[in-house]
């Protein structure tokens, strides 16, 4: 039985619930420009773009057709049931683990739902999109909310809980994700170096240059319950993993 798991999900694990990926087909970087909507300077060179691009995705996700798929719900059942530790470290933006019911979870590139106070770093809970009058309350004057993201060039949330966590995990689980975006690319790299397990899910099927020792290739919402399924059992992934 596994003492220590570390979950990093990708846009991967909320494409079954409608949310578009970014670097698939049809994915959100075809429409747009990445240092246009994903860089300081291109929120400081258009601030109106930037603030379309999430506005747009904070109305889908509450328009009440986005919900937690089976792949969340499974990663929650996981951390109801699992008697050791576990974190689940998103880089996603939406709530759709929250929501399913996951509460040991860290948004390391932020939340669609929050926006911040440029000035005092100051976070709060978007009642209603971004805007020129969607100002904080703790500065005098007012400032414009920026969105509570990570852009490139920024430093990732939560880093040091993040390794902690690395660093004691057996069991490291990525799903969704396209590991081009460091440092969640880099994690499998250390918890590779003292000798966890690791397991990748993803819609596709490997490169040769994967460091993750073990591969699922399906749907999340597929391969997922399956997997949490095993853990629960008491399972050691190895060469039960094809019968998953
Ligand atoms: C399914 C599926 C299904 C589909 N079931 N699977 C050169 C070398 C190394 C690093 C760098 C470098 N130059 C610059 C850097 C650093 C840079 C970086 O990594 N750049 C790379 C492009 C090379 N990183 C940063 O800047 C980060 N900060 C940093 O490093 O700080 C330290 C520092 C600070 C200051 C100075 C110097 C250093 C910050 C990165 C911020 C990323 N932000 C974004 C936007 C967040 C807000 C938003 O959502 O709009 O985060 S970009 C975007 O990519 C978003 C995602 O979280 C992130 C990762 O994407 P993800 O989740 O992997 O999605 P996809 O679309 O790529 O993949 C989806 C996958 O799912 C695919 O594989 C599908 O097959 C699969 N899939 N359906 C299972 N149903």
């Amino acid at each position: 039985m596994y003492q220590h798991i570390v979950v990093l999900t990708g846009a991967g694990i909320s494409a079954e619930s409608g949310l578009r990926t970014f670097r698939d087909q049809d994915g959100l970087w075809e429409e747009h420009h990445i240092e246009d909507v994903a860089t300081p300077e291109g929120y400081e060179r258009d601030v109106d773009l930037v603030e379309r691009f999430y506005n747009s995705r904070w109305e889908q996700l509450h328009c009440g057709n986005v919900m937690p798929n089976a792949a969340h719900l499974a990663l929650a059942r996981l951390e109801a049931e699992f008697p050791g530790q576990l974190l689940i470290v998103t880089q996603n933006i939406d709530n759709l683990h929250e929501r399913a019911g996951s509460r040991r979870l860290l948004h390391m590139h932020g939340e669609l739902s929050k926006g911040r106070c440029p000035r005092s770093r100051q976070t709060f809970i978007l009642r209603e999109p971004f805007g020129p009058n969607n100002c904080c309350t703790c500065c005098i004057p007012a400032q414009r909310l920026r969105p509570h993201v990570v852009w490139f060039g920024e430093m990732p949330l939560g880093m040091d809980r993040i390794h902690e966590a690395l660093d004691h995990c057996d069991l490291f689980i990525a799903i969704g994700t396209s590991g081009t975006v460091y440092p969640a690319a880099g994690f499998v790299d250390s918890v590779n170096h003292h000798g966890a397990q690791t397991v990748e899910v993803n819609l596709l099927v490997p490169d040769r240059h994967s460091q993750f020792q073990y591969h699922l290739t399906g749907r999340a919402g597929e391969v997922v319950p399956k997997l949490v399924d095993a853990i629960l059992a008491g399972h050691v992934i190895g060469s039960d993993l094809a019968a998953l």
